[in-house]
């Protein structure tokens, strides 16, 4: 397939100053994804080996990204980006303080998951070589990080419903306010915040269809918070 894309100057002021927010974010994201797994490994005895193997994938990742910004000599702004993230992750701890793993699960394996699978799928084709090759090799495993969550919520689907209704309402309106709040920076880096909402849309419905929601449930679920 071939994608008609303008010609980015991935040396511009512009483009550097919007990447050192999307950059951070995404630092940011996979630092706490890191912690998120190892809190999980403490609450999931039984599947601690792959939650541990999980969080250090995510240290890779970070580690990938930082080398992203350090190549095209963009700062990452930490502090914007650890506010970008303050809700979901006051929702996680919250949720991992009370025991409440199925919440911590659909905050990490599941809602932030889709969110980076669909932001590294549209970065993908208008990135810089450097960070498109860092960032096919992330995705991939964000894909095994997501299925962990299927797989994990299918089998407790009947007892977890109620819970995953629940976190589902108090968190998917967090993921529609940070897109909004990422969408100008996303802009100028190419990635379109249509693109964005669909492609999430598409993981996230997949997920929940692979949990065991019916089509029905999905669409209520799904579009929960994304209209004001
Ligand atoms: O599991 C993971 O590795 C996810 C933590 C990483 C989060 C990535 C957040 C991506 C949002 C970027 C928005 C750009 C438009
Ligand atoms: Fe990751
Ligand atoms: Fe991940
Ligand atoms: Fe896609």
């Amino acid at each position: 397939m071939q994608q008609l894309v303008e010609k980015i100057d991935f040396q511009s002021e512009k483009y550097k100053d919007a990447y050192s927010r999307i950059n951070a974010i995404v630092i940011e994201g996979e630092q706490e994804a890191h912690d998120n797994y190892i809190q999980l490994a403490e609450l999931l005895p039984e599947s601690k080996e792959d939650l541990i193997r999980l969080s250090k994938m995510e240290n890779r990742h970070k580690k990938g990204f930082e080398a992203c910004g350090r190549n095209l000599q963009v700062t990452p702004d930490m502090q914007f980006a650890q506010e970008f993230f303050s809700g979901l992750h006051q929702n996680f701890q919250t949720a991992a303080a009370a025991g409440k793993v199925v919440t911590c699960l659909l905050i990490q394996a599941l809602i932030i998951e889709c969110f980076a699978i669909a932001a590294y799928n549209i970065y993908i084709p208008v990135a810089d070589d450097f960070a498109r090759k860092i960032t096919e090799g992330v995705v991939k495993e964000e894909y095994s990080h997501l299925n962990f969550g299927e797989v994990w919520l299918q089998k407790h689907f009947a007892e977890s419903k109620a819970e995953i209704e629940t976190a589902n309402r108090q968190n998917l309106p967090l993921v529609w306010k940070m897109l909004n709040q990422v969408a100008d920076d996303a802009q100028v880096l190419a990635m379109e915040k249509e693109a964005l909402v669909e492609d999430f849309m598409i993981q996230y419905g997949e997920a929940l269809s692979n949990i065991g929601f019916t089509t029905r449930d999905i669409m209520r679920l799904s579009a929960y918070g994304l209209m004001p």
